[in-house]
C-alpha cells in the first residue's frame, strides 16, 4: 500500500507511460475519468493525434458511491485481473484484453472498447443488439460450466476456489442483495412512496423471506462455478456485432444462477422502464419484443448449449449418469428465477439503484413501475420452480406490464 496513490486525470498519462510502451513520442493526450460504477476510478487515456487509446481502472480503498467511511479491500483489483485473463482464454475474447496489472497501484491497464457502448445506456436508447443472446450465452456457458466440478479435476478446482476467495465483495452481495432489502434500515434507499409498500410486501412477507434465505445460503455455500459475480447491463459492452463483459471484481466460486439471474433481472427492469417511458407505438413495441425475445433466448440457449457442451467436456464419472445433466441444469435455471427476483428488488429499495427505474421522469409512472417491479420480483422468487423455460419468462413478464 506504500506506493499506492489515487490517480487523477492529471497524473494518469505519466503513470501509463511509466508502466507500458503503448503511446508514441508525438502523442497528443486527452484524459477523462469515465467511471460511473459504484467502486472504482476508470480513465480513458487517448492520443488524439494517432487515434489510440487505453483504459486504466484503479480500485479505490473505499466504496466510491459511499465515500471513505465505507472502506474496501483494494485486493479486488488482483482478482479482477486474474479472472479477466482466465475468461479471455475460456471465451475466446468475450472480455477486454488486459495489457498490464500493477499490484501496488491496484490498476489494470486494458483495451479500450471505444466502439462499444455500455449496454444499459444502449438499451435505454432503444438500441437492439442482434447477436447479444448468442454471445452472452457463450460467455455464461463457457465461464460457468468449464470452471465447475463437472469438468475440472477436483483438486485443481478446489485450489481455484481458494485462489478466488473474495470475502469482502461477497459480503456486499450477501448484505445488499440478500439481506437489507428484506429488512428495515441498513443502507436501504427508497423513494417515500415505497416505504410502507416495502414494509408490507418485503419485510412482513414471511413466505418470501424464507425463500430469500434459501437463495442467500445457496449463494454463500454452493461453490459450483467461477462466477463473474455482477453481470448487470452496466457490466456489459455491446455494439451491433459484438459483446464484451467487463468488471468481474465480484468473482468467486458460487452458484451459476447468480450470473444468469443478474442479467435477466436487468433486462426485465429495462422492459418495465421502456413500458413506462415510451408512448404506445411501433418503437415501444419493437423494443419490448426485443427484450422479451432476448430474455427467452438467454434462458433457452443457456440450457441447450450447456447440455451440448456437457457431453463434450464432462470428466466426472458420476456426472455422466443418464438424467444427471438435466437435473443439474434444471436446478441452475430454477435458482436463476430466484436470483432474478432478488436483483430486481434490491435495485428498487436497496443501496444500489439502476437508471432504468430511477430515470422514469413521470412521478406517477415511476411509482407504479417500481411497485410492479417488486411484485413481479416476488413472483420470480416464490414461483421459481415453475419458471424454467424462455416461454415461462416471456409470459410472466408480459403479464406484468402496467402501462
Ligand atoms: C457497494 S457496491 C454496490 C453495487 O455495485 C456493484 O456494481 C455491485 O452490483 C454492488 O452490489
Ligand atoms: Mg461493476
Amino acid at each position: 500500500m506504500d506506493k499506492y496513490y489515487e490517480l487523477t486525470e492529471d497524473k494518469v498519462v505519466k503513470y501509463v507511460n511509466e508502466k507500458i510502451d503503448f503511446f508514441s513520442d508525438d502523442a497528443v493526450y486527452k484524459c477523462s475519468e469515465i467511471g460511473d460504477g459504484n467502486l472504482n476510478l476508470v480513465f480513458r487515456v487517448k492520443d488524439t493525434k494517432n487515434n489510440k487509446s487505453i483504459i486504466v481502472k484503479q480500485a479505490l480503498p473505499y466504496v466510491r458511491a459511499a465515500g471513505d467511511d465505507w472502506p474496501l479491500d483494494i485486493g479486488r483489483g488482483a482478482i479482477e485481473n486474474k479472472i479477466l485473463k482466465l475468461e479471455y482464454e475460456l471465451t475466446d475474447g468475450l472480455v477486454p484484453k488486459v495489457y498490464l496489472f500493477d499490484d501496488e497501484m491496484c490498476c489494470t491497464i486494458m483495451e479500450d472498447l471505444h466502439d462499444y457502448i455500455i449496454m444499459r445506456y444502449g438499451l435505454l436508447n432503444l438500441e437492439i443488439y442482434p447477436n447479444f443472446a448468442e454471445q452472452i450465452t457463450d460467455f455464461l456457458v463457457k465461464t460457468l460450466l468449464l470452471t465447475s466440478d463437472v469438468v475440472m479435476e477436483h483438486k485443481e478446482k478446489k485450489n481455484r476456489v481458494k485462489e478466488f476467495i473474495n470475502p469482502e465483495l461477497c459480503e456486499i452481495t450477501e448484505e445488499l442483495v440478500y439481506t437489507e432489502p428484506f429488512n428495515i434500515g441498513g443502507r436501504n434507499d427508497m423513494e417515500d412512496f415505497l416505504v410502507d409498500f416495502h414494509k408490507k410486501e418485503l419485510v412482513e412477507d414471511d413466505e418470501l423471506r424464507l425463500e430469500v434465505a434459501k437463495l442467500k445460503f445457496d449463494f454463500m455455500n454452493n461453490a459450483q462455478a467461477l462466477l463473474h459475480g455482477d453481470v448487470h447491463t452496466g457490466s456489459i459492452f455491446v455494439n451491433q456485432k459484438y459483446t464484451k463483459v467487463i468488471d468481474p471484481e465480484f468473482a468467486f466460486y458460487g452458484p451459476m444462477a447468480y450470473d444468469i439471474g443478474a442479467l435477466i433481472a436487468n433486462l426485465v427492469m429495462n422492459y418495465l422502464s421502456t413500458d413506462a417511458r415510451l408512448e404506445d407505438g411501433p418503437a415501444k413495441d419493437r423494443h419490448l419484443n426485443y427484450l422479451l425475445k432476448t430474455m427467452g433466448e438467454v434462458i433457452d440457449l443457456f440450457k441447450v448449449k450447456s447440455l451440448k457442451l456437457w457431453d463434450e467436456v464432462v470428466t466426472d464419472q458420476m456426472a455422466k449418469v443418464p438424467g444427471f445433466k438435466d437435473w443439474y441444469i434444471n436446478d441452475v435455471i430454477v435458482n436463476t428465477a430466484g436470483v432474478t427476483g432478488c436483483e430486481m428488488i434490491r435495485r428498487t429499495v436497496g443501496f444500489a439503484h439502476v437508471k432504468d427505474l430511477d430515470g422514469i421522469p413521470d412521478d406517477a409512472k415511476r411509482e407504479k413501475t417500481k411497485k410492479q417491479n417488486i411484485l413481479l420480483a416476488k413472483e420470480f422468487i416464490k414461483n421459481r420452480h415453475k419458471i424454467v423455460t424462455g416461454k415461462d419468462y416471456i409470459k410472466l413478464v408480459k403479464e406484468n406490464r402496467v402501462h
